[in-house]
């Protein structure tokens, strides 16, 4: 793992027993998928984080994913920019879900990455977020796990609750 993603790293990030891997492209996408990393440590869901990519570490990648499953893992969140493959790639190799974040870059705003992530032939889906949506790409993996985990599907329901919470608070704010 590049040393700067490292040093990024949420301190307490659990490495041994996780059931979501975060995986990106490129070190550079970090900024964008620690959103994910946070939203996951917020549920406390055990998680992984690999750089894998589909065109500088091809083969590492289609053993990341051939192994994924047997390794523990319960869902994929893999994002990528430009010619983003690595979503897609994982998809054809495992039977995991995987959700995919497109992480925009600097020149056509991450429209390269959303479509090379959403337009997957028919057979190997990519559950694709918005550009930029690693948070919501955290949630999917949440609500995933939490179809056989009572207290997470209890903390989501706390976590939607505190979002309309939010929101009146701004509606009376607005009224003040
Ligand atoms: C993609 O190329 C990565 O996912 C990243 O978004 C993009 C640029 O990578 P770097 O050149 O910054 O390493 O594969």
């Amino acid at each position: 793992m590049p040393e700067d993603l490292a040093n990024s790293l949420p301190a307490n990030d659990p490495v041994t027993g996780a059931l979501v891997g975060v995986v990106m492209g490129s070190d550079s996408d970090w900024n964008v998928m620690s959103a994910a990393a946070e939203l996951l440590r917020e549920f406390g869901v055990p998680f992984e984080v690999e750089v894998l990519s589909a065109h500088r570490t091809p083969e590492k990648m289609i053993a990341y994913g051939k192994s994924a499953r047997e390794r523990g893992l319960k869902v994929i969140i893999a994002g990528a920019g430009g010619a983003a493959h690595l979503p897609g790639m994982l998809a054809s190799v495992t039977t995991l879900p995987v959700v995919g974040v497109p992480v925009p870059l600097g020149l056509l705003d991450g429209m390269d990455s959303l479509l090379s992530i959403v337009q997957m032939p028919a057979g190997v889906p990519v559950a694709t977020v918005s550009i930029g949506g690693a948070k919501n790409a955290g949630l999917i993996a949440v609500k995933v796990l939490a179809t056989a985990d009572e207290s997470l599907s209890d903390a989501l329901a706390r976590y939607a609750e505190n979002l309309a919470e939010i929101v009146e608070q701004k509606n009376e704010a607005l009224q003040a």
